[in-house]
């Protein structure tokens, strides 16, 4: 059988390292497109970099000559287009080139493949977001739930999902969105919520930080596990017919509620005290000796309020769980905030450790 071709935009983000292991794993020759910057940060694929069947290239979703180029070059059957500005906070400080990347970039992907004639042998899969659903108008969302975008990110991902349905109608491309709620991981990005909490329960746990700034902890969300997220980014284009795909677990929990767990499995029980801007996470009890009770480790920042927040997502994985055979909960919230810390607390030690032995060392002052 001949061997299938991927091309796969982000990949040196959260999902498209594990989106290329993935693929990988399944005997598929996988491209990924990387952009030029000063300093190259490929962290989470530089173990796949140099592995037979694993290439890279540079092009640039704001770049249509680029994409168009690539395309043509490396003809996939399968394009998955993870590549955005995907900051809903940051959409506020820079709403005309997350427009650009995150709404027009997916028309450049579309337009490349019908410009190389691949639009009958290349399918694609665009990666949504239960942003969509923003302003809630049902709880929980599915795949007929009304959208109201709540977030200049939220309203380009919007376009992205129309003109993703626009070419599978009138052209009868296989073109098809994943409609995913949160998913996490040890290689999610540090200012996203989740990891930000578990890098700072790690280092204040080591006595490396005094306290975590949050903004809304009321905020609800259904976190799941980005490595189980790809299996149905893949699933998805294997589907017999082109359709979109609600992808969440079911379950929500708050950003307090992360927070205590995460602190818990970094062996600080919290408990709250106080209102909005007021609230406070105190500690109980500690069995790490750097962290005293009594002492305040999170409180909130205005900084880390948004000019409109999305407060109430809660995703109804049927359509998936029944269509694609998809297990949501394989991986739970408890495991998925635990294996966070146990990797963050590994990873401040070693950090830590390091910057011990250059100062000491003198290669660092
Ligand atoms: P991520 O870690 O932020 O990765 C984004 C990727 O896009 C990075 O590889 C980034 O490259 C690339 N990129 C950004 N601008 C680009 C440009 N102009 N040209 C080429 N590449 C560009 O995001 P993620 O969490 O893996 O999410 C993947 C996709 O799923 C995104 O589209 C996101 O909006 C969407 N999504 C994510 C979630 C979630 O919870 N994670 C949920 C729903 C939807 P650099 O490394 O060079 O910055
Ligand atoms: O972790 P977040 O920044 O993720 P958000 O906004 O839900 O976006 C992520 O998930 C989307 C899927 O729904 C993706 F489409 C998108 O690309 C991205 O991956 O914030 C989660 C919640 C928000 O309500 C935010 O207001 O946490 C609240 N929050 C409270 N304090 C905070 C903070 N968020 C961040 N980033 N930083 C805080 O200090």
């Amino acid at each position: 059988m001949k061997q299938k071709i991927a091309l796969i935009t982000g990949v040196t983000g959260q999902d498209g390292s594990y989106l290329s292991e993935f693929l990988l794993g399944k005997g598929y020759e996988v491209h990924g497109i990387i952009r030029r910057s000063s300093v190259d940060y490929r962290e989470r694929i530089a173990h796949l970099e140099g592995t037979p069947h694993f290439h890279l290239h540079y092009a640039d979703m704001s770049d249509s000559m680029s994409l168009v180029k690539l395309v043509g070059q490396v003809q996939p059957d399968e394009i998955y287009n993870l590549a955005a500005q995907s900051h809903v906070q940051v959409s506020f400080d820079a709403p005309e080139f997350t427009a650009d990347v995150d709404a027009v970039g997916v028309l450049r992907i579309l337009e490349a493949v019908r410009t190389n004639h691949l639009e009958k042998t290349c399918k694609i899969y665009q990666a949504s977001t239960s942003e969509l659903y923003g302003k809630v108008e049902e709880v929980p969302q599915s795949e007929t739930t009304p959208f109201h975008p709540y977030s200049p990110y939220a309203v380009a991902k919007l376009y992205g999902y129309w003109i993703i349905k626009e070419y599978r109608e009138a052209y009868n491309m296989f073109c098809c969105s994943g409609i995913l709620f949160n998913h996490e991981s040890e290689r999610r990005g540090e200012t996203f919520v989740t990891r930000k909490i578990t890098l700072a329960a790690a280092r204040i746990a080591q006595g490396l930080q005094d306290c975590l700034y949050l903004g809304n902890l009321d905020s609800l969300r259904d976190w799941g596990y980005a490595k189980d997220y790809v299996e149905c980014m893949w699933l998805i284009l294997q589907h017999e017919t082109p359709e979109d795909f609600v992808i969440a677990t079911g379950v929500q929990h708050t950003v307090r509620e992360f927070a205590t767990l995460a602190f818990h499995h970094a062996g600080i029980e919290l408990r709250w005290e106080g209102k909005g801007i007021d609230e406070k996470g105190i500690v109980v009890e500690s069995r790490e000796p750097r962290v005293k009770s009594g002492q305040v480790v999170v409180a909130v920042s205005p900084d880390f309020y948004r000019p409109t927040d999305v407060v109430n997502l809660l995703g109804d994985p049927s359509k998936a769980k029944r269509e694609l055979g998809w297990d949501p909960q394989s991986t739970s919230f408890e495991q998925l905030v635990e294996l966070m810390v146990k990797h963050d607390m590994q990873k401040v030690t070693r950090e830590h450790f390091n910057l011990a032995e250059y100062l000491e060392k003198g290669i660092v002052k």
